[in-house]
C-alpha cells in the first residue's frame, strides 16, 4: 500500500511546472494524480518548490493544526503553490477545477521516521 509519504508526494508535489502554469493545470494535474477516481477531490493544493525544501518545514514553525492536533508546521517562506477547487457546476467523473497561483506560507502535518510532511493543512 502507498504510504503517507509519498500520497502527500503524488497529491501535493510539483516542483518543476512553475512558472509554465496555464487555466487547464488543475483539470490535468487533479486527474493526472489520481485525485479524481472515484470522486472528484474538492480542494487540493500543488508546492511548486523542491521537496528538500518542503521537507524541511516539518522542522519550521509548530502551530495546531486545524483539527486541533498538534503535528503541523508553518513554513519560514512563503512559497510557490496552486490551489485546485473543484468548480460549482463540476459533477463527477467530469472534474473541473479552478486553478489560482499563489505565494503563502504552506501548513503540513508530519509524521513518521523520518519525519515527513503527510498531509496538507492550508495555506496563509
Ligand atoms: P488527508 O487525508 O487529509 O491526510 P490531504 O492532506 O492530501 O490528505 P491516511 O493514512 O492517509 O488516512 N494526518 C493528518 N491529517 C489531518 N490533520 C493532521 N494533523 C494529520 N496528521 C496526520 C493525509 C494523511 O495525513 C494524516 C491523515 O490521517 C492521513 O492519513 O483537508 C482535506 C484534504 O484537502 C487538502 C488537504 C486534505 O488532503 P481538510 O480540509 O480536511 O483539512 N487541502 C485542503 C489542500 O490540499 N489544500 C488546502 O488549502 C486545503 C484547505
Amino acid at each position: 500500500r502507498e504510504s503517507q509519504a509519498k500520497k502527500f508526494i503524488r497529491q501535493h508535489m510539483d516542483p518543476d511546472s512553475y512558472p509554465n502554469i496555464g487555466s487547464s493545470y488543475c483539470n490535468q494535474m487533479m486527474r493526472r494524480r489520481d485525485m479524481t477516481k472515484g470522486r472528484c477531490k474538492p480542494v487540493n493544493t500543488f508546492v511548486h518548490e523542491p521537496l528538500v525544501d518542503v521537507q524541511a518545514v516539518c522542522f519550521q514553525e509548530k502551530v495546531t493544526c486545524k483539527d486541533g492536533q498538534s503535528d503541523c508546521y508553518q513554513s519560514s517562506s512563503s512559497m510557490s503553490i496552486t490551489d485546485c477547487r473543484l468548480t460549482n457546476g463540476s459533477k463527477y467523473p467530469n472534474c473541473a477545477y479552478r486553478t489560482s497561483q499563489k505565494k503563502r506560507h504552506i501548513i503540513v502535518a508530519c509524521n513518521g521516521n523520518p519525519y515527513v510532511p503527510v498531509h496538507f493543512d492550508g495555506s496563509v
